[in-house]
């Protein structure tokens, strides 16, 4: 039997713990079907504000390194929360999914406190109210030009949350938090200590947005490749899976139980997924990947984590999920000896952390000497013994 990739999301069951990331392809109820018709997990709409607005100009994307690193400075280009709410809209997103129970999730981000307000109370108005599952608030934007990213400001935070758990407690919605990457140790604890006086209002947060205030430059016309905000960015992809990894381990430790970590950031691949889960998230969002290669990713990715799943004999995300372990001395030779394995299968060609190896490194420095010596021998034979004194 196939491993089971079935978690639940804050409450909210999922048949798949890999779904979309509230961003690239999420604007039109066009992009969302597609989302549906594949195996993400769940259908979550971009970050909406009370009326549609175009974002900031272009240039406003770039890719890198083979789309390593992702760059947008978006500017929360959206149809307004009216659209993402709407009966119709709805009903075109998730008509053509083959899983009935997959759950319509919707994002906020509000420019202020009072429109963030305003749109929770319009969905909790709204006809459609019982086809959505959640409302995941970001907290997290880091391109709207004059406004810093607010989960950086914990008083701003604190009193956001506040407001926003009062008007939805109510509603029958799950509230998922969008967070920004934090670097410092203090910071994660400073966010959990806050998200953690919610439980019971908040059903989970997602971890991480992009890191903000990237820079790409050109060298030929010396000048920002992007044109808003100066050029500066959020940065996304699979370079940013190591801040990923490490925010959602940080808050996994920190958070209450009743608060689900969902894992977003470089999920490119089943490994990726799985790494996120090790670490503590209960399923994982994919933003980057899903914008470069289209919706067809998360049949990718879902098979890729099934074949791992079952090549370690795991049959449900349960039976890993928070599960990492402590570095050790057995972990580090099990590690090594995967790596040379999959290294002669690929021809020998070994990776980079095996060239670079202590006692290869060896072997290559001893290996260059008799090429040397042996070099020197020949000439030395074919000069008829001009070269050495013996
Ligand atoms: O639209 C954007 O510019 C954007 C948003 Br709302 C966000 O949350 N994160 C991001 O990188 N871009």
């Amino acid at each position: 039997m196939s491993p089971s990739l079935a978690t639940t999301v804050g409450g909210v069951p999922l048949t798949s713990c890999v779904y979309n990331a509230s961003g690239p392809r999420s604007g039109t109820a066009a992009a969302l079907s597609k989302v549906c018709q594949s195996r993400s997990g769940g259908v979550l709409a971009k970050s909406a504000t009370i009326l549609k607005q175009n974002g900031n100009p272009q240039p406003r994307t770039y890719h890198a390194g083979n789309s390593l690193a992702s760059f947008n400075s978006e500017g929360l280009p959206n149809n307004g929360i009216d659209y993402y709410i709407a009966a119709g809209t709805i009903e075109e997103c998730m008509a053509s999914c083959d899983d009935d129970s997959k759950p319509y999730m919707v994002s906020i981000s509000g420019k202020t406190l009072a429109d963030n307000l305003e749109m929770l109370s319009r969905i909790a108005k709204a006809p459609s109210l019982s086809k959505i599952k959640a409302v995941e608030l970001n907290l997290a934007c880091p391109n709207v030009i004059g406004k810093p990213i607010i989960a950086y400001d914990f008083e701003q935070m604190k009193s956001i949350l506040q407001e926003v758990s009062s008007a939805m407690k109510d509603t029958p919605l799950k509230l998922g938090i969008k967070l920004p990457p934090y670097f410092d140790g203090p910071h994660f604890q400073q966010a959990a200590d806050i998200l953690n006086e919610f439980d019971g209002s908040i059903a989970y947060v997602a971890s991480i947005n992009t890191l903000g205030n990237s820079l790409v430059i050109d060298p030929h016309s010396e000048a920002p490749v992007i044109s808003s905000n100066q050029g500066f960015a959020g940065l996304s992809g699979q370079a940013v899976k190591y801040t990923a990894l490490a925010n959602v381990r940080k808050l996994r430790l920190a958070l209450k139980d009743s608060i689900d970590v969902v894992g977003v950031g470089g999920v490119a691949s089943g490994r990726d997924a799985f790494e996120l889960i090790l670490c503590g998230a209960t399923a994982v969002q994919v933003g980057t990947c899903h914008w470069t290669e289209g919706p067809k990713c998360f049949d990718r990715i879902c098979q890729e984590l099934e074949e791992l799943m079952e090549s370690k004999g795991y049959q449900s995300i349960a039976d890993f999920k928070g599960k990492l372990k402590d570095w050790s001395r057995e972990g580090a030779d099990i590690a090594r000896a995967a790596a040379k394995k999959e290294a002669s299968s690929q021809g020998g060609t070994g990776t980079k952390e095996l060239k670079s190896s202590g006692s290869d490194n060896n072997t290559n420095l001893i290996l260059a000497l008799l090429v040397g010596l042996l070099a020197i021998l020949l000439a030395d034979k074919l000069s008829n013994g001009a070269l050495l004194p013996f």
